[in-house]
């Protein structure tokens, strides 16, 4: 023990003695220009600090999807109110609500979503307006019944309010999670397709427009994977936290490419039509580092995709593809240690969404093993961060580089 500890002690100082040789060593001016990299390092982090946005009461303690009204610039946010006593098939404390914000944080209560006979339950997360004017959401009931009872749900809509009128669209799906309305088509990310021979596996769903609008009954999908309308399937890889969950979030940019990624594993992968209306899938995004995707969201300003990292409280990031590239840039924006959420730090941030400049982020709260937010608990938050700084630094340089591709040309 003794003998252990003097070991110790000895390459404690040894070690000791060569860093401050090192130190010496080393060039003043070096020194003082990596002192000031870090403190820039530092300012650029504590400029993308999260705030907080609106602190929820406990019957809407759950936060998840996020749409903007782009004709009224208000946020609808569903609140699947998956905490509470549910567990083990008893019903929920709160049913699920649809809610809308103001860009300030000013918050209202617009339905209780009706519960589906069979579970008793309703799990009301992604949502997006769709060509009628009306809201198009997921129905996750995975989480009280794994035999494909998740659901697409129209919520009739009438001058930016529910008219009360809540009526499935599609039905068997397995965990209904993001849903994006493009180019007249419904796209649904299914995170749990549970199908033999896999760890893990999720997919896409796509629907044409007039399926959806034109119908007269539910759209009943096969089960199993079976399904035509199930376009994408991408596995999950198994790793440290052993979390199956595949596609998750999912975005478009304004070149139509689709965007999702994996909740399990964080992977990234980009979705293009092609001329012959066949749907193809390409990987681009695969680093040990980022192991989580929820919601993301694509912003033409900033020409970033924001990833909403539940695992490490984050918001990072990634560039768009462009042209025939394959693989993306990405980074962090901001993370934080586990937290209740108090003055707007990130507890397992799930969505987000951008307006004039603010990301609004909803925080899920409703942990996994492995995440870095360790239990649900109260305030019940949503966070903004000012993201103009992002913003303005990529305009300018996009600026900077076509005023060179004009120089060269002239
Ligand atoms: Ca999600
Ligand atoms: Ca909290
Ligand atoms: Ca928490």
């Amino acid at each position: 023990m003794k003998k252990r500890t003097l070991t110790i002690v000895m390459v404690t100082i040894l070690a000791t003695a060569a860093m401050s040789v090192s130190a010496q060593d080393q060039p003043r001016r070096q020194r003082a220009r990596q002192n000031a990299g870090q403190n820039a390092g530092q300012r650029n982090r504590e400029q993308f600090k999260p705030k907080l946005f609106a602190e929820l009461p406990e019957w809407c303690h759950n936060p998840d999807g996020l749409t903007v009204d782009e004709k009224t610039g208000k946020i609808y946010m569903n609140n699947p109110n998956f905490n509470g006593p549910a567990a083990g098939g008893k019903k929920k404390d709160f049913p699920a609500t649809l809610n809308v914000f103001d860009k300030d944080g000013k918050f209202e209560k617009l339905l209780e979503y009706p519960p589906l006979e069979e579970t008793g339950q309703t799990g009301a997360m992604g949502l997006d307006f769709g060509p009628d004017g009306n809201l198009y959401v997921c129905d996750n009931q995975y989480f009280y019944n794994k035999d494909h009872k998740s659901r697409i749900l129209k919520v009739e809509m009438k001058d930016g309010k529910p008219t009360g009128n809540v009526t499935p669209v599609v039905v068997g799906l397995k965990l209904a999670n993001a849903i994006l309305w493009h180019n007249n088509e419904l796209w649904v990310t299914d995170s749990c397709l549970d199908l033999d021979g896999y760890f893990g596996i999720g997919g896409l769903w796509r629907f044409k427009g007039d399926e959806i609008l034109k119908q007269t009954e539910p759209l009943k999908v096969l089960p199993n994977g079976q399904d035509k309308h199930l376009v994408v399937k991408e596995a999950v890889k198994k790793i440290g936290r052993e979390d199956s969950t595949g596609a998750d979030g999912m975005t478009v940019d304004n070149n139509g490419v689709i965007y999702f990624g994996n909740f399990g594993d964080g992977v990234m992968y980009a979705v293009t039509v092609d001329a012959d209306d066949s749907v193809k899938c390409v990987k681009i995004l695969d680093d040990e580092r980022y192991q989580c995707c929820d919601g993301i969201f694509f912003d033409p300003i900033s020409k970033r995709i924001f990833i909403n990292d539940s695992k490490e409280n984050a918001i990072r990031w990634i560039t768009p593809l462009q042209g025939t590239q394959t693989q993306v840039r990405s980074g962090v924006l901001w993370s934080n240690d586990d937290t209740d959420g108090t003055d707007g730090l990130l507890d397992q941030p799930c969505e987000c969404v951008i307006l004039d400049g603010k990301m609004i982020i909803a925080n899920f709260d409703y942990t996994f093993p492995g995440l870095k937010n360790v239990k649900f608990d109260a305030p019940h938050t949503m966070s903004v961060i000012d993201i103009t700084p992002l913003q303005r630094r990529v305009q300018q340089q996009a600026g900077q580089q076509r005023q060179g591709r004009d120089n060269a040309n002239n």
